[in-house]
């Protein structure tokens, strides 16, 4: 299948989509949007898939909304922008977020506006050295949006999640990576094999295991300490009763590695 705003494939257990529109550095358009939808829910609905791996081509990540399909005057009325947030944006980051797999975001190069909520809606974020972070939105006299003013303060505090979404400033991955808003930064030349070796782990591993584990992790902001450990103890029921636990049981007792098939 293939897509007019993205690359797509799908195989070996891995799922790769990639943004394709490097002359606008993978601004959001319509069509992006619609072809993400699509990718998306064809990685949900195939049971061989175990990770799904996000990046973007050219020398960006994703500059958020495409700027150009944003004339702020519409038939003569100012532009309603809570629209296109509910229609396209909403459902995208939620679909990241309720997939039962593992999402790696391989950020290549420089995310704005809600190419940042984009990234950070990923499980595992890792990004090449020369990438940058920007909350454009400052600059367009905008809230963060997208998920961001959900996602930043958890992952870096409320104090620098208000000076970066004030200021706009563009945050280096090494910053990002110091800061714990993402998970790791590398050179730019070892992207790609450190994206594919992590993308293998999850093509072999306990991938119910891994699906609840992101579910019990998120779950944890809404939850006080009895509710986290009454929810850990029912995923855990869940888990219990996998092939890939029993498989794990087994190959530690019998002193091999575990060959996980993710049922
Ligand atoms: O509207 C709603 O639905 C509400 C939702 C809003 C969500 C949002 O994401 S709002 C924030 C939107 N994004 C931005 O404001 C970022 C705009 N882009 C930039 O500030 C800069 O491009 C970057 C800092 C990201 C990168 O700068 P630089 O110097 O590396 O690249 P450049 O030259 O600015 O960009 C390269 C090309 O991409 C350029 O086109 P050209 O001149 O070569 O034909 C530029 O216009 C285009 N481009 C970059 N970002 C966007 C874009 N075109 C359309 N929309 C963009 N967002």
């Amino acid at each position: 299948m293939s897509y007019q705003t993205i690359l797509f494939s799908n195989e070996g257990g891995i799922a790769r989509i990639t943004l394709n529109r490097p002359e606008r550095l993978n601004a959001f358009s319509e069509q992006l949007h619609e072809d993400l939808r699509d990718a998306i829910g064809k990685v949900r609905a195939d049971s061989a898939a175990r990770v799904l791996v996000l990046s973007g081509a050219g020398r960006g990540f994703c500059a958020g909304q495409d700027l150009s399909e944003r004339k702020p005057v519409v038939n003569g009325e100012p532009r309603d922008l809570s629209t296109t947030l509910e229609r396209n944006y909403k459902p995208l980051i939620l679909s990241l977020r309720t997939l039962d797999l593992p999402v790696i975001g391989a950020v290549n190069g420089v995310a704005a506006g809600a190419g940042v909520s984009l990234a950070l809606a990923c499980d595992i974020v890792i990004a090449a050295k020369s990438a940058s972070f920007i909350l454009a939105f400052a600059k367009l006299g905008l809230v963060p949006d997208a998920g961001l003013t959900y996602f930043l303060p958890r992952l870096i505090g409320a104090a620098r999640a208000r000076a970066v979404s004030m200021l706009g400033e563009r945050i280096s991955a090494d910053q990002a990576a110091q800061w714990g808003m993402i998970w790791r930064c590398v050179e730019d030349g070892d992207l790609a094999a450190e994206t594919d070796k992590l993308a293998q782990h999850f093509a072999q591993a306990p991938t119910r295991g891994v699906a609840l584990t992101k579910q019990v992790i998120d779950a944890c902001f809404d939850n006080g300490l009895g509710a986290q450990i009454s929810l850990e103890a029912k995923l855990q029921a869940e888990l219990g009763r996998t092939n890939d636990y029993k498989e794990g049981v087994s190959a530690f007792l019998e002193k091999r590695a575990a060959k996980f098939t993710g049922s």
